[in-house]
């Protein structure tokens, strides 16, 4: 009851799921793709002829280079082979329905020509709006374009991690005024972005200032109406995140899982929300990586099972693509983005538009749902050849056939219970079988 609650001014400004028609899009796309693209893509990975290990695009912190030293890869900006229409191409042929776009990582890098920023890609020899022409590419295809904003900045001078004296305080209000001129910059100059995803705002000085979170979220809104936010952007009065001190989310759909995914029994409280995950192809590159080599990499097919077990979920999945310094993809980065389009050409109708379907976890994959249509994905069929399905009380299946191919054998083995059959030749991918249920009264 509300009055049990704490009261906050910087709190959730919405109890449950934002049921407007731009939500709608952001939840019906279902999926996504991440670019994680800044100069961190030239070094990728390696300073002074040493690799190291971790995430690339965060090589300017653990080889401990400054921001001088750093934005001199402007110099070696020049991506010859950056083709924005056929950037769109592939994640059109991918099947992914919007695409984030780092606009300005850590590093403080722009991919636009900020104004409020030496830092940007018009004093780059490149010189043109690479975020321009992506909008633009992007958009001509029908794929909406989502904003990756890091508030932390390695390249300000007002920056700060915690506030602990006057001096402190009176950098970071210029650091938020800098801040909300770069997202005013950003909405006025690309109109048509979706949604902007904040990162870098994990610090105790964002922490000790929710106002702000509150504040940005409330400008961009009325900036961009429809707009929708992260809730990784948000602490509130009490520097709580993501969700506030009486436990309710912040911003419009929660960010949270990020190269992990909720458990599929224990963790359907996340069905209550709006959710995004975002994952990695290796263990944590977002940047471009020269060498995939020294962590595991995921097959298209491991991709394509995170991919659904999130839409089984009432979720969101982005996967993240590091383009290389001269503009072109990787070629495991090529491969995928053409497995998973095949496989969305063939199935997608199981994951655009598709929610938690509300049936029990079974061990042979997921289920997802559109309206009476109930989608099993199957990744592990079963020796038995019989797929156990368990319908909520009073659901019966009229029908089950194989997404782009013949109907299958179903039989009701107990109270609520049913097998249905794999197909007769089993597929050697995933396949899809649509179910037709009926509810009693
Ligand atoms: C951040 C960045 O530092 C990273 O480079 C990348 O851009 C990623 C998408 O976001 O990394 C994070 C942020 C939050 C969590 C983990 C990694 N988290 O909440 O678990």
């Amino acid at each position: 009851p509300a009055d049990l609650e704490i009261p906050l001014q910087y709190g959730a400004d919405r109890l449950g799921k934002r049921q407007d028609a731009a939500m709608q899009k952001f939840r019906d796309n279902r999926l996504g793709a991440f670019i994680h693209w800044g100069l961190y893509a030239i070094p990728g990975g390696e300073w002074n002829g040493k690799v190291y290990k971790g995430a690339a695009e965060w090589l300017k912190s653990w080889a401990k280079i400054s921001s001088d030293e750093w934005m001199k890869l402007m110099d070696q900006w020049n991506p010859e082979k950056f083709n924005a229409k056929a950037w769109a191409k592939m994640a059109k042929q991918m099947g992914v329905k919007y695409v984030k776009i780092t606009t300005k990582h850590h590093e403080g890098f722009c991919l636009w020509p900020s104004k409020y920023s030496k830092y940007t890609v018009a004093q780059t020899p490149y010189k043109k709006d690479i975020l321009g022409e992506l909008v633009k590419a992007y958009n001509d295809e029908g794929i909406d374009v989502h904003f990756y904003f890091s508030v932390m900045d390695w390249s300000h001078p007002d920056w700060r991690y915690d506030i602990k004296s006057k001096e402190d305080e009176e950098a970071m209000a210029r650091f938020f005024e800098f801040t909300d001129n770069q997202l005013r910059e950003l909405a006025e100059r690309y109109p048509t972005v979706k949604d902007f995803w904040f990162d870098g705002t994990w610090d105790a000085s964002i922490k000790k200032n929710g106002w702000w979170t509150a504040h940005a979220e409330k400008m961009l809104k009325e900036l961009l109406p429809g707009v929708t936010i992260n809730s990784r952007l948000r602490a509130d009065d009490y520097g709580k995140r993501h969700f506030d001190s009486n436990g309710h989310m912040m911003g419009d759909y929660e960010s949270g899982y990020e190269r992990r995914l909720p458990d599929p029994v224990k963790d359907l409280k996340v069905t209550r929300w709006d959710w995004e995950a975002c994952m990695t192809v290796p263990e944590n590159q977002w940047g471009y990586h020269k060498d995939w080599s020294l962590s595991y990499v995921k097959t298209p097919v491991e991709v394509l099972e995170r991919v659904v077990h999130a839409v089984s979920m009432g979720g969101n999945m982005v996967v993240n693509f590091g383009p290389q310094g001269d503009g072109d993809f990787r070629p495991e980065e090529k491969e995928l983005a053409a497995y998973i389009g095949s496989w969305m050409k063939k199935n997608g109708e199981c994951i655009y538009g598709c929610d938690y379907a509300g049936f029990e976890k079974q061990p042979w994959g997921y289920y997802t749902r559109k309206g009476d249509d109930v989608y099993m994905v199957v990744f592990n069929p079963p020796y038995s050849r019989h797929l156990v399905v368990k319908t909520p009380g009073g659901t019966s299946i009229k029908a089950a056939q194989v997404v782009g191919g013949k109907e299958v054998k179903v039989e009701e083995t107990a109270r609520n219970e049913f097998n249905v059959d794999v197909p007769s030749a089993l597929p050697d991918e995933p396949f899809v079988i649509k179910l037709k249920i009926e509810k009693k009264q």
